[in-house]
This record gives structure tokens, C-alpha cells and sequence, in this order.
């Protein structure tokens, strides 16, 4: 299904006026607005091929209908995404979950959408048909060569995948680890896990990153061989320089102070991007903001001060994807609230009075920071997100968009019943 640009503008003419008065209002109070506005067009957050569909606990799915059944599908619906919000013009594909059959007529289907390709994930966390080994007991940690072996060469297999789409980054994250104290010799593990990793780490293009992504547990419960940021780093450190950590929000104990750790992250230069998501408890994958926006915005706050320490380019030098998806809401609708959420972060430390902050820290002025940091997180900055979305021919309100036009029921139309393509 391709939408009419015809659609988007009507709706946009319902709303334009209401927009335009809450706009002029912010542009009056905020000189920084243009600025913004421009660096909101240009921000794009990669889309999960995952997250298209319903997801399950491990208790039960309640599968959703019209979902993507196969990989154009799901290219299909992050054109659909992107259509309607100029936001999200790329996809992050799960092998083997997306073989690209026929790697030209897919990318020129994304292509036809606007939509690039970002990191390719690998899967060594589920035995797939026809596998010799089992990763029952991990993958590139196992006590056994053979199962290593098995497991680089999946990895080394989706770089191929990923290089003739055009993607720059393979994110390697990994169920490995133990659920009982003595199950697992730890030095050994993880240096089995460098090891393999250095086998993939060769086959690396010269322009892509490997993105190693670390978690404190599940689904293994007393230890994971990537557990935190600073195993994460250890890796990326022995690795070399294409080797970057990544941070998923979810993956984390509780109250972790996030924030700092991207800014210790970004001053080595050393972050190679996110995956959003919220949590209250653990890798929950709620709606990015949806539980901690003053988190989100704190860590944004760390982005938009590092990147420029760093002289790096904002929108281009880091990942920016999405890593949610639960048993809900409309999937898609649920990425709108994800985007529109992270982009709501950026354009409030983007306000920040960095100038002024670096005053009040010098002068240990504790109340002066607090008040610039909550004033920028207290200014509602939608009507600028609304406006980068218009200027870029999408839509003022893509939930009411999607809302009003029946999108999912003209998608459930189209292909019937059907729960997303996945080996979940
Ligand atoms: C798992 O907890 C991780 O967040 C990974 O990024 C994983 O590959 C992804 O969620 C798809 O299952
Ligand atoms: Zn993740
Ligand atoms: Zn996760
Ligand atoms: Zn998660």
C-alpha cells in the first residue's frame, strides 16, 4: 500500500491553522527555532523489521492482523511509516528472520520508498532449521570450536547480506551466557567471545562498524558473557577502531544513570549508537518515553554536547534505531509515539543554554543548572517537530493520520489475518 500525498495534505490543511498560532507563539518566545526546525528534518531513526508486528511474552501472543508477512512487507510498512512522517527512512534487518531473496529488487523497493538500510543483525540466539549445532549453550562463547565456527560464519554471512543492500553496520548481540554459578568459566568465555568476534571483526568492510550490543540478563539469569557497557567496551577496545559499543535503553539494571555512561562512551568515542526502547523493570521494550522522558531527554542532553565536543555530524554519526515492540498497541502507531518521543529529546537539548550551563558548573551553582536543563525539558517543542514534518511534506499528526484514515483496516484488507514473518 502506498499512500497519496494528496491524503496527507488534506489532513494537513485541517490542522494547519491551529499549528501555525501554537508555531508563531514559539518562534516568538524562541530564536533558536529555524536552527531546530532544520536539524528535526534531517534527524531519521531506523525502523526494527521486528517491531512491525505484534510481539509475545513468554506467556502469550496475541497476534495483531494485516501484518507484514514477508520482507517487502515490512519494507512496505516502514515506507507507510516514513510516508508519514518523513522520520524514520530506514530499516534495520534481522537475519535470518529477512533473507533478501533477490538483493536488487529489494533495495530498489526501499529505494522507492525513500528508505536505506541500516545496521543487519545477526541471530545466534535460536537454532534455525537444518543448523548442525545447537546454541543451546551459547555461540561465540561455546566450550566448543565447531559451534563458534558455526556461529561466525552466520555472522560473517550477514555482512554479506548487509553489503548488498547497501548497510554500514552489523550489530552483533548475543544470548550467551549462564544460568547457574559454576555452569560457565567467565575468563574463558569471554575470551572465546573476542576471539570469534576478531574472526568477524577481519571480514568487516573498511567503511562499516560493528556495533556490540551488551545486556545484564535474560535470557540466561546468574550471568551474560556481554553484560554491560564495560565488558562491551573491553570487546570494542581489543577489537580496533570500526568496533563500537551500543546502548540499549532496556538493558540496564534499574536507575542506572544511563546518561552518564553515554557521555563517558561518546568522549572516547567509542558509542556507536542506541537502540530506544523504555523500561520500568528491565528490557520491558515499551514505546521509547513512554515511562522516562526526562531520561531520554537527559541522555539526549549528553548527545548533543559529546557529538559536538567530538565535531561529529549529529544525524549521521551514530545509530539511531528503534528496539521496541510488546502485545498492545498497533505496531506501527507504537513506532510513531517511539519517533515522535526521541525527537521530542532532541529538540529540548537542543534548547539548552549550553553556554549558561557551562557558567553555572563552573560556578557550582547546583540550582542555576537545574533550572536551564528543566527549562528546556519543560518547553513544549511539538509544534517544531510538526513543522520539520510539514516542511518535509509529512504529516502535522501522524497517530491522528493513521487514526483517521484506517490505515491498519485498509492494511488487514489487503493481506488478510496474517501475524508478522518471524521466527519468534
Ligand atoms: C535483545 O534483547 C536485544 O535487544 C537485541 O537487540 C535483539 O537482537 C533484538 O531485540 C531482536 O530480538
Ligand atoms: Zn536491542
Ligand atoms: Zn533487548
Ligand atoms: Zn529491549
Amino acid at each position: 500500500m502506498k499512500l497519496e500525498q494528496n491524503k496527507i495534505d488534506s489532513h494537513n490543511a485541517d490542522l494547519y491553522e491551529k499549528h501555525q498560532k501554537k508555531l508563531a507563539y514559539l518562534q516568538k518566545e524562541l530564536p533558536e527555532s529555524e536552527e531546530i526546525i532544520k536539524k528535526l528534518q534531517d534527524f531519521q531513526i531506523a525502523i526494527p523489521s521486528w517491531a512491525l508486528g505484534t510481539g509475545g511474552t513468554r506467556f502469550g501472543r496475541f497476534s495483531g492482523a494485516g501484518e507484514p508477512g514477508s520482507l517487502e512487507q515490512k519494507i512496505e510498512d516502514v515506507g507507510l511509516l516514513h510516508a508519514i512522517n518523513k522520520s524514520s527512512g530506514a530499516i534495520s534487518l534481522h537475519i535470518p528472520w529477512d533473507i533478501p531473496q533477490d538483493a536488487e529488487k529489494i533495495k530498489n523497493l526501499a529505494k522507492s520508498y525513500g528508505l536505506k538500510f541500516d545496521a543487519v543483525n545477526s541471530n545466534t540466539f535460536q537454532d534455525q532449521k537444518g543448523q548442525e549445532h545447537s546454541y543451546k549453550f551459547g555461540s561465540l562463547h561455546h566450550v566448543d570450536p565447531n559451534v563458534r565456527n558455526q556461529a561466525i560464519a552466520h555472522n560473517i554471512e550477514v555482512i554479506k547480506y548487509g553489503k548488498d543492500l547497501g548497510s554500514k553496520a552489523l550489530t552483533v548481540w548475543l544470548a550467551d551466557g549462564s544460568s547457574f554459578p559454576g555452569q560457565l568459566n567467565f575468563r574463558e568465555a569471554f575470551q572465546n567471545t573476542l576471539a570469534s568476534l576478531q574472526a568477524i571483526y577481519a571480514e568487516l568492510p573498511e567503511d562499516w562498524k560493528m556495533f556490540v550490543e551488551y545486556k545484564g540478563f535474560e535470557p540466561n539469569f546468574y550471568s551474560t558473557t556481554i553484560a554491560d557497557w564495560g565488558q562491551s567496551l573491553l570487546l570494542a577496545n581489543k577489537l580496533g577502531e570500526k568496533a563500537y559499543t551500543l546502548v540499549d535503553l532496556g538493558h540496564h539494571q534499574p536507575n542506572v544513570n544511563i546518561e552518564q555512561i553515554v557521555a563517558i562512551l561518546l568522549g572516547e568515542n567509542k558509542l556507536g549508537g542506541f537502540h530506544f526502547n523504555d523500561s520500568k523493570y528491565a528490557d520491558d521494550d515499551l514505546t521509547a518515553g513512554a515511562i522516562k522522558p526526562y531520561q531520554l531527554f537527559l541522555i539526549f542532553n549528553e548527545l548533543v554536547d559529546g557529538l559536538a565536543y567530538q565535531g561529529l555530524d549529529f544525524a549521521s554519526s551514530l545509530g539511531w534505531m528503534i528496539d521496541a515492540s510488546h502485545n498492545l498497541k498497533d505496531p506501527l502507531l507504537d513506532l510513531m509515539q517511539s519517533v515522535e518521543a526521541i525527537k521530542i529529546a532532541y529538540a529540548q537539548a537542543l534548547l539548552v543554554d549550553r553556554k549558561a550551563l557551562k557558567i553555572a558548573q563552573q560556578e557550582n551553582n547546583v540550582v542555576r543548572a537545574q533550572e536551564i536543563l528543566q527549562d528546556a525539558y519543560r518547553t513544549d517543542v511539538r509544534p517544531l517537530l510538526a513543522e520539520s514534518r510539514h516542511r518535509n511534506g509529512a504529516a502535522l499528526n501522524p497517530v491522528q493520520l493513521f487514526e483517521d484514515l484506517n490505515l491498519r483496516a485498509a492494511l488487514i484488507k489487503e493481506r488478510g489475518h496474517q501475524g508478522i514473518a518471524t521466527g519468534l
